[in-house]
């Protein structure tokens, strides 16, 4: 028998990334992005790429990019490190037995991992995956200037350059009142050519959430994102029983047994499904089935990872059955460098999903040099 592939050794960088304007969300204000990159090297001598990427350090979820890179370097490395680099089963069975939650970093390692065997076998992530069923995947675009006039001109250059017919629109910090006029006058200017979706993250109460949820019914936005905390999943089961219009649970779900007592408790007809919350393409997956045994609806979310997180992404959701709500992948289109040598492919309102060995990319080593933190 031929010696097994084995992993050899894993490298991770933190990157930081200009923004090409300020992203406003109820926790945090976006002036840049970092990112984490991993590559695991294999006795094959194929190299996996993975990403491992959050928004606002530590204010949106329980890892940071410097945890992210120290817990990869520290412990999920010298796990993997010597095992059989073709047997994902085998090595994520490994990383569950042996680390608890930290599903960011999990979720750059699986993804490496896929990357390295998808080249291996000569077959893209999404065939790794068992099948694409579409070639692309429409993308939602996030207004989150903080204000009106200025979301409103650059929702109408997405719809004339054809990219984006879905906007995503960030409210929460401020006065309600103020967030509501801000959300109708952006949907009144838009009319029918696109459609409006708010996203609270966690800011509002149950009680502002009863009221807010008619009125931004009444000024047409078609779903409302985890409007309230994460923690209260019986105020958001409540909610969903009365609002007009749709939820989505997005913080609410930190891992795959989260979204089986989200689905139990009818917290929302609708899941943002994230690689970086679940634990990677594979454990995104998971979360899928239960909200598809459920009757739940499904949308494919971004941490607003670059470009190697968000093709993670779309491989993984190019081969869900139904993703009725669509996808916002445009991480890469909100940095103003791109670390690959060839940009993701964004055409048509979609991000088209390639057709290569493995995710489908390759870094630019000396764009990565340039903006990798020393
Ligand atoms: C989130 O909470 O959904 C996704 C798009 C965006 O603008 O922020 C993220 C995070
Ligand atoms: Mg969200």
């Amino acid at each position: 028998m031929s010696a097994p592939i084995t992993i050899q050794s894993f490298e991770t960088l933190i990157v930081d990334l200009p923004t090409i304007r300020p992203h406003k969300l109820a926790m945090h204000t976006m002036h840049g992005q970092t990112l984490v990159i991993l590559r695991i090297r294999c006795s094959d001598g194929i190299v996996g790429i993975g990403e491992a990427t959050t928004i606002g350090g530590l204010a949106y979820a329980g890892e940071s990019p410097e945890s992210i890179k120290i817990n990869i370097d520290t412990w999920f490395a010298p796990l993997l490190i010597g095992q059989d680099a073709t047997n994902l089963n085998a090595a994520m069975q490994r990383v569950d037995r042996g680390i608890r939650g930290n599903t960011f970093a999990r979720s750059g390692v699986e993804t490496a991992l896929l990357d390295a065997q998808g080249k291996r076998l000569g077959l893209p992530v999404a065939e790794v995956l068992g099948g694409r069923v579409r070639d692309g995947v429409e993308v939602a675009w996030t207004l989150a200037s903080g204000d009106t006039g200025r979301d409103i001109d650059e929702a109408e250059q997405m719809l004339d350059r054809r990219r984006h017919r879905h906007f995503k629109l960030k409210i929460g910090a401020g006065d309600v009142a103020r967030d509501i006029a801000h959300v109708a006058a952006i949907k009144k200017a838009l009319g029918e050519r696109a459609s409006v979706r708010v996203d609270i993250n966690q800011a509002w109460s149950e009680a502002v959430a009863i009221s807010a949820s008619r009125r931004l019914a009444e000024a047409g936005v078609e779903l409302i994102e985890q409007p309230l905390s994460r923690f209260d999943r019986a105020g958001m089961a409540r909610l969903n029983a009365h609002s007009p219009i749709p939820l989505m649970a997005d913080e609410a779900i930190e891992s795959v047994p989260d979204s089986f007592a989200l689905a139990q408790l009818g917290v929302a007809p609708i899941f943002a499904l994230k690689i970086a919350k679940t634990g990677g393409p594979r454990a995104v997956l998971r979360t899928a089935a239960i909200a598809e045994a459920a009757g739940i609806g499904l949308y494919g979310g971004t941490m607003l990872e670059g470009s190697v997180g968000t093709l993670a992404s779309a491989h993984a959701f190019a081969t869900l059955d139904k993703l009725e709500w669509h996808t916002e992948l445009f991480g890469p289109l909100l940095l103003t460098e791109d670390i690959l040598v060839e940009a993701p492919l964004y055409r048509d309102f979609q991000l088209m999903i390639p057709t290569t060995p493995g995710l489908g990319l390759e870094l630019d080593e000396q764009r990565l040099a340039r903006f990798a933190r020393r």
